[in-house]
């Protein structure tokens, strides 16, 4: 960006002229089949959470319908999405998994 302050011309360095990269929102979706422990699993394995912490996003998803993984700049909110839908695919259960900007 370009300003001017009397005669002198000031050029900003371009990263503070750059926006920050959007985020998207990991979420599970709630269904009838998957089991708790392999949803508790998931959260461990690919969000990295601990007991406390995967159990009580399960039980939200369970309750409410819906719930937040992480949120993650968007290859890596839509690698995330992949591995968990085909790990969950491997192993029969129908758990789905997307994401939505922050
Ligand atoms: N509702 C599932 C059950 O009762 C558990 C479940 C939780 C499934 C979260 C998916 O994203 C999910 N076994």
């Amino acid at each position: 960006m370009v300003t001017r302050q009397g005669n002198e011309t000031l050029l900003e360095r371009e990263e503070t002229v750059l926006k920050p990269p959007p985020m998207y929102k990991v979420i599970l979706l709630n269904d009838d089949f998957t089991p708790m422990d392999f949803v508790i699993f998931i959260l461990q394995e690919y969000f990295h959470k601990d007991t406390q912490m995967a159990t009580r996003i399960m039980l939200k998803v369970h309750h409410e319908g819906k719930g937040v993984c992480g949120i993650f700049p968007r290859d890596i909110a839509s690698t995330k999405v992949k591995q968990v839908i085909r790990h969950a695919r491997q192993e029969g259960h129908p758990l789905q998994c997307t994401m939505e900007e922050a």
